[in-house]
């Protein structure tokens, strides 16, 4: 693994003990061991002699700025959260994160110049890379239905803005073509292909942006990285129980959330798969996973907002071609990567799903209006149903 930043270099040996007494956990470390899910923070999971759990985080500050605002963004939805999960009798320490406070009552700490946060590890569940069974699809689409659903009613406008431009799509495409112009590292000439087909798609850049800013979509707090392993399913029940990293909740769109749960979900292969032929849209799991979304998100999210929803899909994949493609020309300087190639990996593979993606288009579209007649027909929209509650089997 490297990363060119250095920010997230794998030979770091962090100072656990210390880090766990600034969060006030005085029990020696028994174990700590790296989670290697994420491309931008570094995450350990530590478990002490007392037995205590915890999911230690070390931002990354070169992507997150200004940590105290990715916290209290987090501090204050976690807390919104909290007390819409009380409605329906469930766990809420199990379904919301929870974090410790360091001692100067701060959520996070620095230490030598790294800021840590400190989360209680929530146990007997997974965070599965690849859903196991259907269910596992069908859960995280509720998830993150009932994630939209949940904060429906918060402050969107108290909400900072952690990454300026975060699905900015026209941005993103003017970094690219910076990037491209500047060739840093001197690998423009081999990719003319990928450059060739990110500008032969430059006129859908604005295509969402231009509907929040008419508002002829509407503004939601958005999660922004609805990738299933960022869902907790109970080992005991399949059932999700937790929605994790918390850091991109910011102003969005819908189709923001959706999008990228499809685009990464319901590939058959991995995000970075090499193999092309491996990859394609699985229209089972698309159809599970929005099962799962409009079970929660129908009711308050009117029709031709849902009916947009696979145009989520397309452009969040698109972004991801961008935005990859953006990193392999700037030289390695954002995303995690294993080897020189990563970069590029990644966007071919998202150009192979986003290929495929666009011949689905109108069988995605079909798929949802055909659930939004029939559900439709069940009970008016209204949005008065509490989240967790299952209307729809
Ligand atoms: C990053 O690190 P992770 O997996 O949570 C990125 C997402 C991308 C994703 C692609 C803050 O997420 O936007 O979709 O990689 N997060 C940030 O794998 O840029
Ligand atoms: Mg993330």
């Amino acid at each position: 693994m490297s990363s060119a930043d250095g920010s997230n270099a794998a030979k770091f040996s962090p100072d656990f003990q210390s880090i766990l007494a600034a969060f006030g956990l005085a029990a020696p470390l028994k174990e700590a061991s790296e989670l290697r899910a994420g491309n931008i923070n570094t995450t350990y999971r530590v478990e002490l002699c007392d037995g205590g759990e915890f999911i230690l985080q070390r931002i990354n500050h070169h992507v997150f700025a200004q940590p105290e605002r990715i916290m209290d963004n987090i501090e204050r939805v976690t807390a919104h959260l909290k007390t819409r999960m009380s409605a329906d009798g469930g766990d809420r320490e199990r379904k919301v994160l929870s974090f410790l406070r360091a001692g100067d009552g701060m959520i996070h700490w620095d230490a030598d110049g790294e800021p840590w946060r400190c989360y209680i590890f929530v146990g007997g569940a997974t965070a599965y890379n690849t859903a196991v069974k259907d269910v596992h699809l069908l859960q995280t689409g509720r998830a993150f239905g009932d994630f939209q659903r949940c904060l429906a009613d918060f402050p969107i406008d108290t909400l900072h803005e952690t990454i300026a431009g975060f699905h900015d799509t026209p941005r993103r495409y003017r970094a690219f073509e910076d990037a491209a112009a500047a060739d840093r590292v001197n690998r423009r000439r081999t990719v003319a292909r990928e450059i060739e087909f990110i500008r032969s798609r430059s006129e859908l850049c604005p295509c969402i942006v231009s509907q929040l800013e008419s508002g002829a979509l509407p503004r939601r707090v958005t999660h922004n990285d609805t990738k299933i392993n960022n869902v907790l399913i109970d080992d005991a029940t399949d059932e999700a129980i937790c929605v994790i990293d918390l850091d991109t909740v910011m102003p969005g769109s819908s189709l923001y959330d959706f999008g990228d749960m499809i685009r990464f979900g319901a590939n058959t292969a991995v995000e970075d798969e090499a193999d092309l032929s491996k990859i394609e849209l699985d229209m089972k799991k698309y159809q599970l996973f929005t099962q799962g979304f409009l079970e929660r998100a129908h009711g308050f999210m009117p029709a031709d907002e849902l009916l947009q929803l696979p145009l989520g899909v397309r452009l969040m994949t698109y972004e991801l071609v961008i935005r990859f493609l953006t990193d392999y020309l700037d030289g390695d300087r954002y995303f995690r990567v294993d080897n020189a190639e990563h970069n590029l990996t990644r966007t071919r593979a998202q150009i192979r799903l986003l290929e495929d993606i666009e011949r689905k288009m109108d069988r995605m579209t079909a798929f949802i209006q055909a659930k939004v007649e029939s559900f439709g027909a069940c009970y008016p929209s209204g949005g008065d149903m509490e989240c967790g509650q299952k209307r729809i089997s």
